[in-house]
């Protein structure tokens, strides 16, 4: 069945670190609108923001205190409109992120619940304690610590799966499904044509909630029981009626319920984001413990889920990095001067070529790369504090613990975008309020535009191939070249073409035998100089070839 988002590439600007329009050191909305021409140089077709709502900002506008709002600090909603606007007529779309699972306890709902008005107190999950005193399940934050918050003077705690200023939200009650459905058709009425919905798989709780014994309690919430008939009806009740894109967050989801979340037929979401390949060096499945990358399971986790999600006509969010992943470049290849255009352009291609909607996170057009700073005053963001203080409680030096930061901490891809190799990166003309990285003296946009053969020209190239080749939007996918060590490979085909597409992750040469239909094929995708192909190939150090026969 053909995909109406499957010639499509969506770009994430993770709003106060992209630009900033005056001079407060905080990027913004206007700020969006004054790099369009930029944006659209690229090739993308829409614009992914992350939150931009009235928040306290204790997790980076995920906490959200009102909904229907712009918070002062990125613009206002006339700056937004403008953004639309402006954007529309150049044909991109804006897809704004949407926290449902959870508000700030700043917001109304929430403060009111707490001044014992009833109708909001069923708004959060609010449980007594046990009979010692202790909280009602031993479920664990995300962030840290337990789950749940014990209100002052009162028997009664509250759940946050996240941070302590976090509070679930009971999609249980109607009335707050309700409430929320407004919030989507407000925004929808802005004009917006996209939604990232954040944690969308963890909307549905247990009728009884109860203690893990075997785990931190995500297995009880995690695409929980009533999880498809809510998305359902939020389909039905908002964008189902008009033909918007949405992506749903899926944290820790299953190939089986992702099929279901996305397969159009379902009526759910259009696309799903699933995080299995970027776990692939975490020790034993814990994020706070340093491993090196076990490849052969990132190529099993890829080559497994393009499989059962053709098969079973789901649809994929493509991406390696995100405004919560230290970005791929430098974690899976090596970030070094010698190999870094070899090393981005790979990494773009085993995911633009696949099956699915690409991702681009805002700086990965140009190569950035991890800061890793090495003082904690340079960090900012909640997990990372809280992890900063949880490690050494477990007994980590402060040394052991600043390296694990410095591999793990979602600040790595929070820095702001390299404009060019002025002191504040130009991305502001008064002082940043995030730390610069070093590296926008040879990695900013300035140098990559002056460059024919950048970073950003294979982006536009492969942004291009995809609109312009069914078999990339469409194409089967088998997986391919699978005893070759390092790489990942696979073929895409359909009526009039087949791709088989390679991509290196080896630190050196390696030779590989093409398989001999497509020896006499075409160079369609290369990142070296290399203009003919032989059986025996030896490719470069993270190169990436992809070879096609036209039919
Ligand atoms: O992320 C959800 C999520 O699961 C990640 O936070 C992930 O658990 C973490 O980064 C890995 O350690 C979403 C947002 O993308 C994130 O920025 C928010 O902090 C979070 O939800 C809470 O709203
Ligand atoms: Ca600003």
């Amino acid at each position: 069945m053909k995909n109406p988002f499957a010639e499509k590439t969506i770009y994430q600007i993770y709003l106060r670190s992209f630009y900033d329009s005056n001079q407060d050191g905080i990027g913004d909305i206007p700020g969006i609108t004054a790099k369009l021409d930029y944006i659209e140089q690229l090739g993308v077709d829409m614009i992914w923001i992350n939150p931009f709502y009235p928040s306290p900002q204790n997790d980076n506008g995920y906490d959200i205190s009102n909904y229907t709002d712009i918070d002062p600090r990125f613009g206002t909603m006339q700056d937004f409109e403008l953004l639309v606007a402006e954007s529309s007529a150049r044909n991109i779309g804006i897809m704004i992120d949407l926290v449902l699972n959870h508000t700030s306890t700043e917001h109304d709902w929430f403060q009111k619940a707490l001044s014992g008005d009833p109708f909001y107190r069923d708004f959060y999950y609010f449980r007594q304690g046990k009979k010692d005193g202790s909280p009602p399940t031993n479920w664990e934050s995300k962030f840290g610590g337990s789950a749940w918050e014990k209100l002052p003077d009162s028997d009664d705690y509250y759940l946050h799966l996240f941070d302590v200023t976090q509070a679930d939200l009971n999609w249980e009650n109607p009335h707050v499904r309700e409430a929320l459905y407004d919030v989507v058709r407000f925004w929808m009425e802005k004009g917006v044509t996209g939604f990232r919905l954040d944690v969308l798989n963890l909307i549905s709780k247990p009728d009884k909630l109860e203690d893990d014994f075997i785990g931190d309690g995500r297995r009880f919430y995690t695409d929980g029981p009533k999880i498809h008939s809510y998305l359902k009806e939020l389909h039905a009740e908002t964008f189902g009626q008009s033909n918007l894109i949405t992506v749903g967050e899926m944290s820790s989801t299953t190939i089986q319920n992702s099929i279901k979340y996305s397969n159009p037929l379902e009526k759910e979401v259009s696309m799903v984001f699933h995080f299995h390949h970027l776990k692939v060096d975490y020790k034993n499945g814990e994020k706070w413990r340093l491993d090196n990358v076990r490849f052969d399971e990132l190529k099993d986790i890829f080559h497994t889920w393009q499989v059962a999600m053709a098969d079973g006509n789901g649809w994929d969010a493509l991406f390696f990095n995100n405004h919560d992943q230290p970005r791929a470049l430098g974690r899976f290849t090596s970030d070094k001067k010698e190999y870094h255009y070899k090393a981005a352009t790979m990494l773009a291609a085993t995911i633009h070529l696949m099956r699915g909607t690409p991702y681009i996170y805002m700086g990965e057009e140009i190569g950035m790369i991890n800061p890793r700073f090495s003082s904690i005053e340079k960090y900012n963001d909640i997990e990372s504090i809280n992890h900063y203080q949880l490690l050494q409680e477990e007994g980590f030096s402060e040394k052991e613990t600043i390296k694990i930061i410095q591999e793990r901490s979602r600040d790595n891809s929070r820095i702001p975008m390299q404009w060019d190799s002025t002191p504040q990166a130009g991305f502001t003309k008064g002082e940043s309020q995030y730390p610069i990285s070093e590296s926008k003296s040879w990695i900013n946009v300035k140098e990559s535009l002056k460059q024919p053969n950048s970073i950003f020209a294979f982006y536009q190239k492969l942004i291009k191939l995809r609109k312009a080749m069914p078999v990339i939007q469409n194409g089967s996918y088998q997986p391919a070249l699978l005893n070759e060590e390092n790489v990942i490979a696979y073929v895409r085909e359909d009526e009039q073409h087949a791709l088989l597409a390679i991509h290196s992750y080896s630190p050196s040469d390696k030779t590989i035998t093409i398989p001999e239909n497509f020896q006499n094929g075409d160079i369609l995708v290369s990142n070296v100089a290399r203009n003919q192909l032989t059986a025996e190939t030896q490719l470069e150090a993270y190169e990436t070839l992809t070879i096609c026969i036209t039919k």
